[in-house]
């Protein structure tokens, strides 16, 4: 799960009913047609001269060129409306069934809270409605802290691994957090988002253009739909945090290829990670990755330290920057590139958690939490 950054550029507009989703192009801007190129150059009942006009084979004899040139013209017009009237049916098709394939997300009800058994050691942060300020301490670990890292971080996996599974068409994502709730609770940990700042479910469920903190709720899924699952486990007092984005059904070539171009992004930046490297390196990666596509790298959430706190230092920025600091061996923390097709603004729903781009593009996004090592970084968050 992420954390709001402090770079923020974002917008804070409040998603108003029609703003959000797919434009439809006006149909009056075909009205003025501009199709084939008719030049009269001169025409008079005493001689006539056709130019411009091979388009339309050869012209008839005309006896009476007078006459026979209005005719001509009123067939042409016919012809220009016939086409105009052919386009708009062409174009109105193509918008509706664009349409059809993606609608924009829509909310649905979210069910009440999924209790937790008393047996399990609960964060700190349960039972306060306030997001928890980032802790400024880095989390570096001695072995033993490692080892309880590796556990929570080994569980996120299998969780999200499992998630991912029940990823089809009309499965709800409500029925998918009761699903990963379930699993975490029987491995004896707790779901970290559950209660985190006031957040309803235990994971995040991020449909299409919603960026992150996707609320799991009655909405099926479509065939079509990419969706992040966020898991985060809370295992013998330590957080293991990890997402990535499934695909729902047949999924449209220029979402499969957004999918796996932001967990190459994640990828490399993972890949800079060493003791002593500069985390600026991470946003450079990434934004040299994602640009050469055309992508937008959000900047608004960003990674962050994860141990025995949910969120501490270092920041993550995913983006180009030049915040200072370097890693330190024994540090985890996670990288969680969001990527976006359109813009990398974004507009939050009124529940102020759901964070959806500000033009209804689509938005992918994969995390890792990583152990710095001496020589590189160790995944933790892999099965
Ligand atoms: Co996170």
């Amino acid at each position: 799960m992420g954390f709001v950054g402090f770079s923020s550029h974002a917008v804070s507009l409040q998603l108003s009913a029609g703003f959000h989703g797919q434009t439809f192009p006006s149909l009056s801007k075909s009205a003025p047609y501009a199709g084939i190129p008719l030049t009269l150059s001169a025409a008079s009942s005493t001689g006539t001269t056709f130019s411009g006009l091979s388009l339309l084979g050869p012209l008839p004899s005309l006896s009476r060129p007078g006459k026979r040139l209005v005719v001509f013209a009123r067939k042409l017009w016919g012809l220009e409306e016939a086409m105009r009237i052919r386009r708009e049916r062409e174009e109105l098709e193509a918008t509706t069934t664009k349409v059809r394939k993606r609608q924009p997300l829509r909310r649905g009800r979210v069910s009440p809270r999924l209790p937790v058994p008393d047996h399990i050691p609960k964060p700190p942060y349960v039972g306060t409605s306030a997001v928890p300020e980032i802790s400024s301490e880095h989390q570096i670990h001695d072995s033993e802290g490692i080892a309880r890292m590796r556990a929570a971080c080994q569980l996120a996996a299998r969780v999200l691994d499992y998630a991912g599974t029940l990823v089809r068409p009309s499965v709800t994502t409500n029925e998918i957090d009761k699903a990963v709730h379930q699993m975490i609770i029987d491995a004896g940990a707790y779901p970290s988002p559950l209660g985190y700042g006031g957040f309803p479910k235990s994971v995040c469920t991020s449909v299409n253009e919603c960026m992150c903190h996707g609320i799991p709720d009655s909405r099926q899924l479509q065939d079509g739909d990419i969706i992040n699952i966020d898991v985060t486990v809370y295992l013998n007092g330590y957080h293991g945090d990890t997402s990535k984005t499934f695909f729902c059904g047949n999924v449209s070539e220029s979402a499969k290829r957004l999918v796996k171009i932001t967990e190459e992004c994640m990828e490399r930046g993972i890949a800079v990670c060493k003791d002593g490297a500069a985390f600026r390196k991470i946003g450079k990666r990434i934004s040299e990755h994602a640009e050469k596509y055309g992508y937008g790298v959000v900047e608004r959430f960003v990674g962050h330290g994860v141990g025995t706190v949910f969120h501490s230092e270092p920041i993550i920025l995913h983006h180009r920057n030049d915040r200072g600091g370097c890693m330190v061996e024994g540090q985890t923390f996670t990288i969680e590139p969001i990527l976006t097709i359109g813009t990398t603004e974004c507009i939050s729903w009124p529940d102020n958690w759901t964070m959806l781009t500000a033009d209804g593009s689509l938005a992918a996004q994969f995390e890792h939490t990583i152990l710095i090592t001496r020589n590189g970084a160790e995944i933790l968050t892999k099965c």
